[in-house]
């Protein structure tokens, strides 16, 4: 049986009415006291000094402490152990913390903030991929991906593109920014109430950093304000200089980050280069391609191996290329240091794949639509890094797209009216999409749950994902409950918690609901049997245990048709001691992926999809509108359509802002000037289509996860990048093209505005 597919999420009510309670706005423990780093105002610099005597008088403030006042391993990375929590001697970024000042008031530490005195030798800090190209500025770290000879397959190629394009950051924009509250307890333990991603990672960080062990470090979240990848690493070094501050007073510490900090100091999704070489023949067909892919991970590694891998494994996109050489490396600049952000690099590899594409159909005159679909993974193809592409929904998406969009007829219309209007114009664009789901490092593909039935016939239930409005909440809720033949309303999902749930994984790569869900449906059928033993006892051993089943609240014998309460058989249980609770984990089989050979499956299943956006342009201002949407997803055997849809349009919507509004632009000092809501422009509700039709495709797969359902979280993001292509598409239409058109993102109106007077 599957869950129904359309319930409502289970803490929509406490959200639309406005009593979800957030981290920190509920009361605080009495004396906790407020913690304000000091962020470094330079991007490069030695630290000559930090001299704090007039700070200390300060009514208010309680302490300062730096480096020296670490008792463990000052040590914050993870995947490279290569970045402080506060450093000794030099800082690698505007906003790295420095210090930080402990008050019994927040406005104590304001006034204290300034009257801190570092003396800095300042140096000329690596902003972009540009300057540490010319500097050589790289970490460590290269990939590589290679398939046949593809020097040699260019000479057999009709015609040749060379291009550089490049794509800038975005930053996360959750509504809830970082925040932490660390209370002590007695015996030395820490309770870390954290909005984060990684409860796991802030334990064995903070234990790390102060010296003590994981038992006596409680992580626990109950849900974020939004996180989009940017608290899965970026949490951790707030929680551990809160834990610092804590450790060091004795009393609980809270930390609220500004709008302005957050968006100035935090880092940031990847800018990248994608420089290329693709051959193809008359047909638009790709006969082969070479890539060099580089990124902006900033100032310490923090995820960037591991986004890069992404960028790696997807810049085939949706197409088969049978020669193909993929290099990528990571610049090392005085950036916040860069990190995961909804797509983790395949992002940045779909532009560039798709923008070839788009230059294929151009060259040729053909249309973009055809050479997508000439070029599709046909089933059992191999990708670059040899995993066979199965159950490939990418053609039969691009053609239902056309169908939906009423694609010959739209084409028609645009074309009459780029006949007809002189100061606007119109465009299609469309991507097609097949995205990975697991984490490309093998050890991460696990989750665990655990399960509690109460003798009053309700249910908790502890996984190890965090509820950050994508609600994973809801879908392992039904999944437990429909286990149980119980109403959602029976069942409670608790706060993620990393004494209750051991060992978590981020909450990342689409996979919560696939990891957690899975290990929670595992618990609920591990008790239910034994809830079984007991029914047919009760039903004086005249039911076949195989008759027993669990509906409406109830639990039936087939045979006999009598029926007892979920209440009653739990009261039962536990008057008989039979275990009510169960703890389980899940692995996902099948993987693995060889990183030095650049060979293996790195993901379990692909989630397949298409999308067409058509935008009108002003050509007298760059302005533009998306007026239509059509999106076809194939999303398995959903447990929740709704949520679904819901990822896939607000996808849609942040895959477009980075796209084309979303803009950081720094100066020579490494100053982000965009770090305010009213500069950093991002989506609204005006900018939503006119027409916005999101089709789900069910589908009963082999390759898929829990009751059949697919990973929704990030692969919709990539429809956003269909309004680029249909900008692209308005402009060519101004002159017959005479320049390249789009070839950096984002796509503002004012570049816009610049690619329209190029044409003329
Ligand atoms: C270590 C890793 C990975 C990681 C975090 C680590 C890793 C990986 C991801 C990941 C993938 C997609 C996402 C995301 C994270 O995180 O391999 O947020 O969207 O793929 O500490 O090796
Ligand atoms: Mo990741 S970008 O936190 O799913």
């Amino acid at each position: 049986m599957k869950p129904e597919s359309n319930i409502t999420h289970i803490d929509g009510e406490l959200h639309v009415t406005g009593k979800t309670k957030y981290l920190l706005e509920s009361p605080m423990p009495q004396g906790t006291l407020v913690m304000q780093p000091v962020f470094s105002t330079y991007a490069s610099a030695d630290i000559l000094l930090i001299n704090y005597d007039e700070v200390l008088s300060i009514p208010g403030v309680v302490t300062v402490l730096t480096h020296k006042d670490i008792p463990g391993i000052n040590q914050i990375g993870v995947i490279e152990f290569d970045e402080p929590l506060l450093p000794e001697d030099k800082v690698s970024y505007i906003g790295q913390p420095v210090a930080i000042i402990v008050c019994t008031n927040k406005e104590s530490c304001t006034t204290a903030l300034s009257k801190v005195k570092i003396k800095y030798n300042p140096h000329t800090p690596i902003l972009t991929i540009k300057e540490a190209e010319k500097q050589n500025s790289f970490f460590d770290y290269k990939q590589e991906v290679k398939r046949d000879n593809p020097d040699k397959a260019f000479e057999k190629c009709d015609h040749i593109i060379e291009e550089e394009i490049t794509g800038g950051a975005q930053d996360h924009l959750y509504l809830e920014t970082q925040r932490v509250l660390v209370v002590p307890d007695e015996g030395n333990h820490y309770f870390i109430y954290s909005a984060t991603q990684s409860p796991t990672e802030i334990q064995s960080v903070v234990s790390r950093i102060l010296g003590i062990k994981s038992k006596d470090i409680t992580v626990d979240v109950k849900r974020l304000g939004g996180a989009f990848g940017g608290k899965e690493r970026k949490a951790t070094i707030f929680a551990s200089l809160a834990a610092l501050a804590s450790y060091h007073t004795g009393k609980p510490v809270y930390f609220i980050m500004s709008r302005q900090d957050d968006m100035k100091y935090t880092g940031k999704r990847h800018p990248f280069k994608t420089k290329y070489k693709v051959g193809f023949d008359k047909n638009g067909k790709i006969l082969a391609a070479k890539f060099q892919l580089t990124t902006n991970g900033g100032a310490y590694t923090d995820l960037s191996t591991a986004v890069l891998e992404r960028f790696v494994l997807n810049i085939d996109g949706s197409y088969f290329i049978p020669n193909i050489g993929i290099k990528a490396r990571i610049a090392k600049t005085n950036l916040p240091p860069n990190t995961a952000f909804r797509g983790f690099g395949a992002p940045q590899a779909f532009f560039s794949i798709e923008h070839i594409i788009e230059r294929i159909a151009f060259k040729l005159k053909k249309d973009p639509i055809e050479i997508r679909i000439i070029n599709a993974y046909k089933e059992e193809q191999p990708a670059p890094y040899g995993q066979k592409i199965k159950e490939t929904f990418i053609i039969e998406s691009l053609e239902k797209l056309k169908n939906n969009s009423n694609y010959t007829s739209l084409k028609k219309d645009i074309e009459n009216f780029n006949k007809t209007h002189k100061f606007e114009k119109k465009g299609i664009g469309v991507v097609s999409l097949k995205f990975g789901i697991s984490f490309t490092s093998k050890f991460l593909n696990q989750g665990s749950a655990l399960v509690w039935i109460y003798t009053d016939g309700t249910v908790s239930v502890s996984h190890g994902a965090v509820e950050m409005g994508q609600e994973v909440n809801t879908k392992i809720a039904q999944i437990v409950a429909n286990e149980f033949g119980l109403d959602i309303t029976r069942i409670r999902v608790e706060s993620t918690n990393t004494k209750r749930v051991a060992n978590t994984s981020p909450t990342a790569a689409s996979t919560a609901v696939d990891l957690n869900g899975s290990a929670a449906l595992k618990a609920a059928q591990k008790i239910k049997q034994r809830l079984i033993s007991q029914a047919t006892k009760l039903f004086n051993g005249k039911c076949n245990k195989n008759d027993v089943y669990f509906q409406n609240n109830k639990i039936f014998c087939k045979q006999s048709g009598k029926s007892i309460t979920f209440e009653e058989l739990a009261s039962s249980a536990y008057f008989n001691r039979i275990n009510l609770g169960a703890q389980e984990f899940y692995r996902t089989p099948g993987i693995g992926f060889d990183r030095e050979k650049g060979k293996g499956n790195p993901f379990y299943y692909y989630v397949y999809g298409a999308a067409l956006s058509v935008v009108k342009v002003d050509l007298l201002t760059g302005m533009y509108k998306v007026e239509k949407t059509y999106i076809v997803h194939e999303d398995g055997n959903p447990i929740n359509n709704h949520i679904d849809i819901g990822q896939i349009q607000g996808a849609y919507i942040q895959g477009m802002g980075w796209a084309t509004m979303e803009e950081i632009i720094y100066d020579n000092n490494g100053n982000n000037l965009a770090a305010n809501t009213s500069v950093y422009k991002i989506p609204t509700y005006s900018d939503t289509p006119e027409v916005f039709e999101v089709e789900t495709i069910k589908k009963n797969r082999k390759f898929a996860s829990v009751l059949g359902s697919k990973g929704v979280g990030e692969p919709p993001f990539i429809y956003g990048l269909s309004v680029i292509y249909a900008l692209q598409n308005a402009i060519e239409s101004i002159s017959n093209y005479k320049k390249e058109a789009i070839l950096h993102l984002p796509a503002t109106p004012e570049k816009v505005l610049l690619e329209i007077t190029k044409q003329k």
